[in-house]
Parts: structure tokens; C-alpha cells; sequence
């Protein structure tokens, strides 16, 4: 099968780091195709980046659409666009967070989240309500790592990441850790070396989630809330959208 893996940031270095831990996890015989946007917001740290990030996001689902792709994961802890991008596909769309969420559930009671800034909790909070998940979730915790810090972590940082985890499990009772961010996806192995409890990554749960979408043959319901999105004249930078 064919996955399109967008990095809905403009940051190259970072699709190719999640692109590594998806192909690490996929099927032999799953093709990962990684997808970067030309245009946006290096790092996807606020509101604002998400919505400016949104659009070039959608142009690359049509874009994985036309390569005639099985599965499309947004790898971004926001599940920006999750919506309207399930209204443009009709293969399965999966947010790295509700895959995480969900990966999370089937294997703890109460999992914790931990991500990058402060700024990005009540997102985070945000999305647990809507899937449903906020009851089996114990807490979110901030590190205060900028997105972009990922890219080539230092020791510095990434022990406060595993010491937001360990304060996770020993003070808030987390069974489960969830990483909050896309570019955590290569930290994922060695966390899981040194702390005592399952620690899940979106990246990799989504492709795995995809791979079993596919084998069930399993495709985004094109009745209701995801039904091709309603025509319309669009006009100016977006008058590609046109229909
Ligand atoms: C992400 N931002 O996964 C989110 C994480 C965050 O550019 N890739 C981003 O901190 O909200």
C-alpha cells in the first residue's frame, strides 16, 4: 500500500526524521510517501500557524489524492484540517493524536500526554474532549521544547522531556505516555528504554493504524460528516479549489 505521510510544517529536516521512524515501522511492503508543504509556518506552534498551515495541507492531500494513495496521516499533534481533509479523501485520513489517543486507550486506562510549549495544552485538551478520550487521560504536560529544538535535540532537553514523562507516571499516574509532537517520533525507542511504562508516538501509531485500515479494506465513509465538500466558486489564490 501507498501512505502519504504530510508533515503539515515546512520544515524538511522534520519530515525526513518522521519519514525514517514510519518506514522503520511500516510493512515491507508499505511505500511511505513523505510530503512537505511549499508554502507556511516552519513549526506548528499556535492557532494561527494552524490555520495559515491548513490550506497548503489541503492542496497536499489533493496532490497524495491524484498519486492515487491508500492512506494519508496528518503528522502534526494538532490534527490540523482533520475534517476537511477527510471531506476531500476517500482513502482513510489519520491524525498522528487520535491515533495516539486511540493506540493509548486499547493498552492503559489513563494515559498521559507530554509536548512541546505551554502555549499548545489547551489544543491538546481540546482535541481530548472531542474524541472522546479525556477521560482516560490523566494529564498533558508541557517541556517548553520548541518544535523546532526537536530537530537536533541536545541531552539538555531531552531529559526534560523524560522528566516530564517520569513526573507523568509518578505524580499524575500515567500508564501510558503519549508524545505530543511529530518531530518526537525518534525519541520514541530510547524513552521506551528508560522509563517503566508503554510510550507512544503518532507517527507510527497512524501507520499502523493505516496498514490495518487497508487490510480490512476500510475507506472514509463518504455519507455525512465526510462527504465530498459542497461545490462552489473560490476565487483568487484559491480559485483552484473552484467547482
Ligand atoms: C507537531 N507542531 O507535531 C506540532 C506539535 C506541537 O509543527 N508539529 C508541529 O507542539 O503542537
Amino acid at each position: 500500500m501507498k501512505i502519504q505521510l504530510i508533515n503539515p510544517n515546512t520544515s524538511a529536516d522534520m519530515t525526513n526524521t518522521m519519514a525514517i521512524s514510519a518506514r522503520a515501522t511500516a510493512l515491507p511492503s508499505t511505500q511511505i510517501i513523505p510530503s512537505t508543504p511549499e508554502h507556511g509556518p516552519k513549526s506548528i506552534e499556535c492557532a494561527f500557524d494552524e490555520a495559515i498551515a491548513s490550506a497548503a495541507l489541503l492542496d497536499l492531500i489533493e496532490q497524495g489524492k491524484q498519486q492515487n494513495v491508500d492512506a494519508h496521516i496528518i503528522a502534526c499533534f494538532g490534527d490540523p484540517a482533520l475534517d476537511a481533509a477527510r471531506e476531500l479523501a476517500d482513502a482513510p485520513v489519520i491524525g498522528i493524536a487520535e491515533a495516539a489517543f486511540q493506540m493509548a486507550s486499547l493498552i492503559s486506562y489513563r494515559f498521559g500526554v507530554v509536548t512541546t510549549l505551554s502555549r499548545t495544552l489547551p489544543a491538546s485538551e481540546h482535541l481530548l474532549l472531542k474524541y472522546g478520550h479525556q477521560t482516560h487521560c490523566c494529564s498533558v504536560r508541557a517541556t517548553d521544547i520548541p518544535v523546532l529544538a526537536l530537530e537536533n535535540i541536545d541531552n539538555q532537553a531531552y531529559q526534560l522531556l523524560k522528566t516530564e514523562c517520569l513526573a507523568a507516571i509518578e505524580q499524575d499516574g500515567a500508564e501510558a505516555i503519549v508524545l505530543g509532537c511529530a518531530g518526537m517520533s525518534n525519541l520514541v525507542n530510547q524513552l521506551s528504554k528508560e522509563l517503566p511504562i508503554p510510550i507512544i508516538d503518532g507517527v507510527t501509531a497512524a501507520v499502523k493504524l493505516a496498514e490495518s485500515l487497508h487490510q480490512l479494506g476500510l475507506q472514509t465513509s463518504k455519507t455525512g460528516q465526510y462527504g465530498k465538500r459542497i461545490s462552489k466558486p473560490f476565487i483568487g489564490r484559491y480559485a483552484h479549489w473552484a467547482s
